[in-house]
C-alpha cells in the first residue's frame, strides 16, 4: 500500500473509537496486503446461522474448528473415526474458500473416556494408538489443511504439563505426534501452539522461558516442527508486557520459526462500567499486543477464538464470568454482527504493519 493510502486507512479508523461501518474493508484483506491471514474459530453447531457465515466469509480468510478436530469428537470410540463434525467444517472452507487450519492432535483435554485406559497401559500401547490417530486424521485432510496445532498447551508452570499424553509418554508424546503428521502429510505446516505468555505476570514469564527451552530442544532433536502458535487468550487485568513479548517474538524468528496468533480474544471480565466503555478498554489492550506483535515480521497470521459476541468459550466457563453477571464481550463484531472497537484495533494494526512476504 502508498504511504498516502495507508496513513489515509490509518487515519480513517483512527476516528474509530466508534464502531466500524459494515462497508469497511473486511479485515481479511487489510491484513492479506500485508502478507498476513486473518481468521477464526467457527464451531459446526454454528453452521446454520446464514448472517453469521456471511460474515466470516466477508471478514476472513481462513478457519478453523473450535472442537470438531478434537479426539472427542474424532474418537468416539477406539474402532471408529467420526469425521462428520470436521468435514462439515472442511465444506464450509472448501464452498467459500477460506483456508483450513486444523485443531489440535495433542492435548490433555478433549480426550475420549476409552483413551485412558489404553495411555494407562504401556508407554507402547500409547504410542501406537497415538501414531494411529495422527496418520489417519492429517493423511485425510492432507492437502487442505495447510496447517495443523499439533501439541497444544503442552508447558505447565514449571516445565511439561502433567496429563494423560506426558504422563504416558513424557517429552516422546510431542516429538511423535510431529513425527507422524510429517510422515503423514509432509507439505503440512506443523504447529506447536501454547497460552499465556504474553502478560508481566509469573507464570507467563517462566513459560516463555520454558516454552524458548522446549523449542530449542525439539529444533535440535530435529523434530519437524514449522512454527510457534501463540493462543492470546488476553485478559485486560493482565498487561501485556510488550519489551519482554517484543524479545521473546525476535527469539523464536531468530529460531526460523513462523508465528501465528491462533486463539486472540479478549476477556473483559474485570472491567467495570458500560458496554462501550468496556468496548474501548478491550480494544486498547489488544492494541497493546497487537502493534508488538506484528512489528515481528515472523508472525504470519492472526486468528481470533470466535468472531462475534454471539458465542464465546468465555460465556461457558468462570474465567468469563462477571461479577455483575452482563455477559463478556471479547470478539471483534458483537452479538448483532456489528463491528465493535475491537475489530477498528485489528483494522489499524494491519493498515500500520508492514509488509512480509
Ligand atoms: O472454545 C473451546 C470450547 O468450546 C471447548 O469446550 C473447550 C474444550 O474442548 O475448548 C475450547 O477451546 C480451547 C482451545 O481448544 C485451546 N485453547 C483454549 C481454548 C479455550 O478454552
Amino acid at each position: 500500500m502508498s504511504l498516502s493510502r495507508r496513513t489515509f486507512v490509518a487515519g480513517a479508523l483512527a476516528l474509530s473509537g466508534a464502531p466500524l461501518a459494515r462497508a469497511a474493508e473486511p479485515l481479511r484483506s487489510l491484513a492479506a496486503r500485508q502478507g498476513i491471514e486473518f481468521g477464526c474459530a467457527i464451531s459446526s453447531r454454528h453452521l446454520g446461522e446464514a448472517d453469521l457465515m456471511e460474515l466470516v466469509s466477508r471478514e476472513c480468510a481462513g478457519i478453523v474448528p473450535e472442537g470438531e478436530g478434537k479426539w472427542a469428537s474424532l474418537r468416539p470410540s477406539q474402532d471408529i473415526f467420526n469425521f462428520a463434525p470436521l468435514d462439515a467444517i472442511a465444506g464450509l472452507a472448501r464452498g467459500r474458500g477460506l483456508a483450513l487450519r486444523g485443531h489440535t492432535l495433542l492435548w490433555q483435554h478433549s480426550l475420549p473416556d476409552w483413551l485412558a485406559r489404553i495411555l494407562s497401559d504401556t508407554p507402547e500401547r500409547a504410542e501406537e494408538v497415538l501414531i494411529h490417530h495422527v496418520d489417519r486424521v492429517v493423511r485425510r485432510y492432507g492437502g487442505f489443511i495447510r496447517c495443523w496445532d499439533v501439541v497444544n498447551e503442552v508447558l505447565g508452570d514449571g516445565g511439561l504439563r502433567p496429563g494423560p499424553w506426558v504422563d504416558a509418554l513424557g517429552l516422546e508424546a510431542v516429538t511423535i505426534a510431529f513425527a507422524a503428521s510429517r510422515a503423514a502429510s509432509p507439505n503440512t505446516r506443523l504447529i506447536l501452539n501454547e497460552t499465556a505468555i504474553e502478560s508481566a505476570a509469573g507464570p507467563h514469564a517462566q513459560r516463555r522461558h520454558a516454552l524458548l527451552k522446549l523449542m530449542e530442544t525439539l529444533l535440535s532433536r530435529g523434530v519437524p516442527m514449522d512454527g510457534l502458535g501463540i493462543q492470546a487468550h488476553l485478559r485486560c487485568s493482565e498487561p501485556i508486557d510488550q519489551g519482554e513479548l517484543r524479545r521473546f517474538l525476535s527469539d523464536v524468528g531468530g529460531l526460523g520459526l513462523d508465528i501465528l496468533i491462533t486463539e486472540l480474544d479478549v476477556n473483559d471480565a474485570e472491567v467495570s462500567g458500560d458496554p462501550e466503555r468496556r468496548d474501548r478498554v478491550v480494544a486498547d489492550h489488544a492494541s497493546r499486543f497487537l502493534d508488538v506483535v506484528l512489528d515481528e515480521l515472523a508472525v504470519k497470521s492472526v486468528y481470533c477464538w470466535g468472531l462475534s459476541d454471539r458465542h464465546s468459550w468465555l460465556h461457558h466457563h468462570p474465567a468469563g464470568w462477571r461479577a455483575d453477571g452482563a455477559r463478556t464481550r471479547p470478539l471483534p463484531f458483537d452479538a448483532g454482527l456489528v463491528a465493535k472497537p475491537l475489530a477498528g484495533a485489528l483494522a489499524r494494526a494491519f493498515a500500520g504493519a508492514r509488509w512480509r512476504p
